[in-house]
């Protein structure tokens, strides 16, 4: 299964130690082949190497769009070396076996993530790259593929061991990822595709993505993880800047997503809003006049479960906010941006982590979100649904007070980001308790009610915010049991999608308590 390395053809976009491999494959006597610009650098340090377009017998054209296309290329790559009739077809046509391919494509992915326009964008579609590593890598039995100049040394370390051949299990996973490679760059163009168009169907779509980093392990310490980002440009955790601490964990990048993508549903024209998260489900959020205000407020709800948590920001984090947050053990804090002065402050917890990423996500723009399940993918179309944009009907002989209004759209913005069953109350812009994750929406009531007590006792504050509060389910309700709930726990006004086939038994239950209720006609499940 060893194969002697006698030709190897160059041709790299990223020409990091091309010139170092270059040198020392032709000190073992590999015959080099190389394209235009990797044929310069190459000679250009004095080393033989060969222009493609000589084996060829064709020059590049069309800027390049075609330089090794051709059967002199690809036959030196795709012959089975023992078979018979290759190996005439080989003489034939005079084609000489090609045992190495260096490339790395057309530097898509950068040219997309600065913004390149479309014509730009376009051209940095490699074809003969992708055509070359796939063509190679097909046949790993006799040639090597590399794509990753941090494989070089382990080739050459190879090589230099072992008169200059390569063995077969190294050919293998070399292949393996060679078609990683390429099935992301294709991943990377389709996912370009589907932005610059719009293209929101999942069935035009492919689910795909770069590898970013790998994890020092996953949701749990016996499991390994690694970060593929998509190219999708949205600021959030995958683009964000970490101005400090060490790395993100598997369970970090997962949290502070949620935290951020949550907070972004409060605009910062209509005011500073803060979100604490903990295991993916909000443990507080506010909006108030000022974001240190905000974030007491935040911090109020379930000040237990925040320690160890990760806060999310709408707005420029400022000196007094970071002076507040520091007082309390926190993982992530992630923000548009950040005073000098507030960076100053956190700089004190070094291993406090600090991202921002310049701007809000859009939340009303489309995208695709997927889970696995064995043997699949299920993809969707990104919950993208806002309470300000649906047709809201109240229900109750009570219409909302302006404040109950505000509370409500509040908690139904939180809902959509709540694991279901979700239920929040919401008083004068602060969630008053969160039940989440239940299999019974009338316990995620109950807890949310418990916790809003649990705050009150810890705030010193005379009775829970559940009093006189908003109340939102993420989905309607299928019996009065839960309104029911909610109004024990004090609830005044509710908002729900409506839609149950015993609505009228849950609307007769909202007037016989002066509740007022709205229906939203949408709900936000999140199991
Ligand atoms: O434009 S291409 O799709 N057509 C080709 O025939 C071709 N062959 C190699 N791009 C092609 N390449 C790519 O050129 C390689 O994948 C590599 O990224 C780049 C190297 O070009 P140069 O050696 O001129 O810098």
């Amino acid at each position: 299964d060893k194969v002697q390395i006698k030709t190897a053809l160059l041709s790299v976009s990223d020409k990091t130690g091309i010139v170092e491999l270059a040198r020392a494959l032709a000190d073992l006597g590999v015959k080099l082949l190389s394209t235009g610009g990797t044929h310069k650098a190459i000679a250009a340090a004095g080393i033989a190497v060969t222009d493609v377009s000589e084996v060829t017998g064709f020059p590049e054209i069309m800027d390049g769009r075609v330089k090794t296309l051709h059967p002199m290329v690809h036959g030196g790559f795709l012959a089975i070396r023992d078979d018979e009739e290759h190996v005439a077809a080989m003489k034939a046509h005079g084609i000489e076996g090609i045992d190495l391919a260096v490339i790395n494509l057309y530097p898509f992915e950068e040219v997309r993530a600065a913004g390149g326009d479309y014509p730009t964008t376009v051209e940095n579609i490699d074809i003969g790259g992708p055509a070359m590593i796939r063509a190679s890598a097909k046949n790993h039995a006799y040639v090597v593929t590399l794509t990753d100049p941090a494989d070089y040394p382990e080739l050459l370390e190879s090589l230099k061991a072992d008169a200059g051949q390569t063995a077969y299990s190294f050919r293998q996973r070399m292949a393996a990822k060679a078609f990683a490679r390429t099935a992301a760059y294709d991943a990377m163009i389709s996912n370009w595709f589907a932005e610059a168009l719009a293209i929101d169907t999942p069935r035009h779509r492919v689910i795909g993505g770069v590898l970013k980093e790998e994890m020092r392990y996953g949701e749990n310490p016996h499991q390994k993880a690694a970060f593929y980002v998509t190219g999708e440009n949205r600021p959030g955790v995958a683009t964000a800047t970490l101005l400090q601490g060490k790395q993100l964990s598997y369970n970090n990048i997962n949290d502070t997503d949620a935290a951020f993508e949550l907070v972004a549903e409060f605009p910062p024209e209509k005011g500073p809003a803060v979100a604490i998260i903990k295991h993916a489900n909000p443990c507080g959020v506010a909006v108030a006049p000022t974001l240190v205000e905000a974030y007491r407020r935040a911090l109020a709800c379930d000040s237990t479960s925040a320690f160890g948590g990760i806060i999310a920001v709408n707005s420029l984090l400022d000196a007094e906010t970071a002076e507040e947050i520091v007082k309390l053990f926190t993982e992530v804090i992630i923000a548009p941006e950040v005073t000098e002065e507030a960076q100053a402050i956190i700089a004190a917890k070094k291993n406090l982590r600090l991202l921002t990423t310049g701007a809000l996500p859009d939340p009303r723009i489309p995208g695709l979100t997927a889970k696995t399940v064995s043997g699949g993918l299920l993809v969707q179309t990104r919950d993208n649904g806002m309470v300000e944009d649906l047709d809201l009907k109240v229900v109750t002989k009570r219409a909302p007070t302006e404040q109950e209004w505000l509370d409500m759209k509040f908690a139904f913005k939180v809902a959509k980001h709540v694991k279901s069953n979700a239920v929040i109350y919401v008083k004068d812009g602060q969630t008053a308790g969160i039940g989440a994750g239940q299999m019974s929406r009338v316990d995620s009531a109950r807890i949310a009610a418990i916790k809003a007590e649990d705050a009150a006792k810890a705030n010193g504050w005379a009775t829970p915010l559940t009093h006189g509060s908003s109340v939102a389910s993420e989905a309607f309700y299928p019996f009065a049991d839960g309104l029911l709930a909610a109004i024990a726990a004090g609830a005044t006004a509710v908002i729900q999608p409506g839609g149950s086939m015993r609505d009228q038994e849950v609307i007769d239950a909202a007037d016989e308590h002066n509740v007022a209720m709205v229906f939203t006609g949408m709900r936000h499940f999140r199991h």
